[in-house]
């Protein structure tokens, strides 16, 4: 009976290995949705295997669920203490939820681990840095209610050098002219003087700062706005839709629903084309705040760096600062609410909550600032435990009461990668629209926009596909650690 039982576990064993392989095989193929799926079958067959566990969490890891990732990678350690890519995975998750402190206890165990290991030493002397600087930061912070670098800035008597032949602000405006060569000297892979950039960053923190929290619009029987998601740095993508569907006018209104920067590596081309838009068309141009839009990922994925490397770290201090004037929330005709991540962890928040939200800060943990930025929906009635590890998912019942309780039609919110670029849920009163198309030159998914008309507020979307970039890989100035613990 014995060596039936231990042969069966040797079959066991093995069926699972054969699971593991192949999801090996869909992971190397980046195809992370499948690998998930075999490393989870190999999981119900033999749960105590620290490499299935460590496996599963790098393939959360790449599709940004760093809440499942920080569980895998728990488990994978509990099972095997020795088993050091799963301390590596934790920390990384922890990086990516901002959660730096956690981050170096993990590298400190491996260098313990390992005192010889000079990848392990150098990856947990990033982090101490890291941790540094943010006991810095907050200790300033406290100490006195923080100075705008606006104030430090005296961008009148900076000079434009007489070698520099790319556009100029016209007196101090952006035009029409302006957009149009900064577009296209962009799209060459030139700089933008800085000049220029602190003039656009500045005037644009005191349009912003005048919005509401909730921005309301009212379209008119035949007026149309385009609504797109994430465009994150695909600089080449956003002029393709700009291509297609025209460019920004009164008559072309946008609306772009947050996560303009981060990971694709032309974000400052991005920011700087929809501010400048913003300037042009105060009116009929509209931006909403991502997660994206915030200190804590700007660190770990890319645009902190590419602005220091671009430009200087004050200028980084100013991007964020304009970040925190960003609206949350916009409604159009009362009917149809736009917002990144999505709805709430508790129930009754009103417009009204929304409206009084002060939003000029870095998002809270929790909270509605925090779930308006964060959360994704659910197919199953309920609210769950967030995949991200932050904030929540909210079912078809949570969306259907919130609607019913703010007498609106349906929302429309962006924050995940979908194949066809966008995609309607729970029962199409929950609309994702995501317009950043290859994801990271990794994802082949399409990219779409919505078309609203104010005659009916029915939804008409627009797919596109990715179009080519200059040689320059997307996460090329993010955070050293973020782009090792991804491998
Ligand atoms: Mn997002």
């Amino acid at each position: 009976m014995a060596d039936c039982g231990s042969a069966m576990m040797a079959e066991a064993e093995r069926s699972a290995e054969t699971l593991k392989e192949k999801a090996n095989n869909y992971f190397k193929d980046k195809d992370y949705e499948n690998a998930i799926k075999y490393y989870t079958e190999a999981l119900e067959i033999n749960p105590d295997n620290a490499i299935y566990f460590g496996n599963r969490s790098l393939a959360y890891l790449r599709t940004e669920c760093y809440g499942y990732a920080l569980a895998d990678a728990t488990h994978a350690v509990e099972l095997d203490k020795n088993y050091i890519k799963g301390y590596y995975r934790r920390a990384t998750s922890n990086m990516a939820l901002g959660k730096f402190k956690a981050a170096l206890k993990d590298y400190e165990t491996v260098v313990k681990v390992r005192p010889n290991d000079k990848d392990a030493k150098m990856k947990y002397q990033e982090c101490s840095k890291i941790v540094k600087q943010k006991a810095f930061e907050r200790a300033i912070a406290s100490d006195e209610l923080k100075r705008s670098v606006v104030d430090s800035l005296d961008i009148e008597s900076m000079t434009i050098e007489d070698d520099y032949c790319g556009p100029k602000l016209e007196d101090g405006k952006v035009t029409l002219t302006f957009m149009k060569e900064m577009m296209k000297w962009f799209k060459e892979q030139k700089k933008l003087h800085r000049k220029c950039a602190y003039q656009i960053l500045v005037q644009v923190k005191e349009v912003l700062a005048k919005l509401p929290s909730l921005v309301e619009i009212t379209l008119k029987e035949a007026d149309k706005i385009t609504i797109c998601g994430d465009t994150h740095g695909q600089y080449y993508d956003l002029l393709n839709i700009f291509e297609l569907n025209g460019l920004p006018s009164e008559t072309n209104p946008y609306l772009f629903n947050g996560d303009f920067v981060d990971r694709g590596s032309f974000s400052v081309e991005v920011i700087l084309t929809l501010f400048g838009f913003k300037l042009l068309y105060p009116d009929c141009f509209h931006l909403l705040r991502g997660n994206h839009e915030t200190d804590n990922m700007n660190q770990m994925y890319g645009f902190e760096g590419e602005v220091k490397a671009k430009y200087t770290p004050q200028m980084f201090e100013l991007f964020s600062e304009v970040f925190q004037w960003l609206p949350l929330a916009q409604c159009i005709n009362g009917k149809v609410l736009v917002m990144h991540g999505g709805l709430f962890s508790e129930d009754g928040i009103t417009l009204e909550d929304i409206r009084k939200i002060n939003r000029n800060r870095q998002p809270p943990d929790s909270g509605p600032m925090c779930d308006l930025l964060w959360s994704d929906p659910q197919p199953q009635d309920g609210r769950s435990v967030s995949k991200r590890g932050v904030s929540c998912q909210f079912g078809p019942d949570v969306t259907r009461k919130f609607l019913e309780q703010n007498k609106l039609e349906y929302i429309i919110r962006s924050h995940e990668v979908k194949a066809e670029g966008y995609e309607v849920t729970h029962a199409g009163k929950c609309i994702t629209v995501f317009s950043a198309p290859n994801y990271c030159d990794q994802i082949g998914n399409k990219g779409a926009y919505i078309h609203l008309r104010g005659s009916n507020l029915i939804p008409e979307f627009h797919q596109f596909t990715a179009v080519p970039h200059p040689n320059v890989k997307p996460m090329a100035y993010a955070n050293t650690l973020m782009q090792l613990g991804m491998m």
